[in-house]
């Protein structure tokens, strides 16, 4: 059984928040760059890209970020790196995922980030937190929080890959 808590629309609205607040937040958009955990992240990423885009007339580079391997709950393939193509040296990180849940992938992320170079800073921005960390780890930009039980799924759609934008609860 799916219900639907968060609509296109509403989905739209967060996105744009968030946007103003990194944006309000860095005192612009100087020496930004998304990193977008995959697969959602990275959709959601480019997203705040092209707002940023829009309202500030700068183009932000999007880095997609596969952590798969460098999740401690993955030791057969620990250690695989993941290189950037962008130089991150200096800039401002802005790290996006759809679900914040544990913190184990943020953790994992950060440990990818810190393999390519030495940013600035790195903030975190999520569409939904639905609660039960393990590690220290909060984002400084929630679309939603979402409180949950651990037996519950959050599904996240959006229309670059699943057709249309929304989210449920099942
Ligand atoms: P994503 O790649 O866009 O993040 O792992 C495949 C998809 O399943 C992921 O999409 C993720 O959002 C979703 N998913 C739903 N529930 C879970 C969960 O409890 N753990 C993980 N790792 N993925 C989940
Ligand atoms: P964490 O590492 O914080 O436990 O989980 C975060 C990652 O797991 C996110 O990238 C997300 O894709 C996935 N995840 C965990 N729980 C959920 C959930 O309820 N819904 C979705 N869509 N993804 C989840
Ligand atoms: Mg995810």
């Amino acid at each position: 059984m799916a219900k639907e808590i968060v609509d296109a629309m509403a989905m739209q609205r967060a996105l744009t928040r968030i946007t103003y607040e990194i944006i309000e937040k860095n005192k612009g958009v100087t020496n930004l760059a998304i990193v977008g955990i995959k697969t959602r992240g990275v959709f959601i990423g480019q997203r705040i890209a092209d707002r940023l885009q829009q309202l500030e007339g700068a183009t932000i580079p999007v880095i997609p970020l596969d952590i798969t391997h460098y999740r401690d709950d993955d030791a057969e393939r620990a250690g695989e790196k993941s290189s950037f193509n962008v130089d991150i040296d200096n800039k401002r990180i802005i790290l996006v995922d759809d679900v914040l849940f544990t913190g184990r992938t943020i953790r994992a992320a950060l440990d990818a980030i810190m393999d390519n170079g030495r940013p600035a800073a790195v903030n975190l921005a999520v569409l939904v937190d639905r609660g039960h960390r393990e590690l220290p780890i909060r984002a400084d930009f929630v679309g939603k929080n979402i409180p949950t039980a651990t037996s519950e799924k959050i599904r996240v759609n959006m229309k670059e890959f699943d057709g249309q934008d929304g989210i449920e609860i099942r």
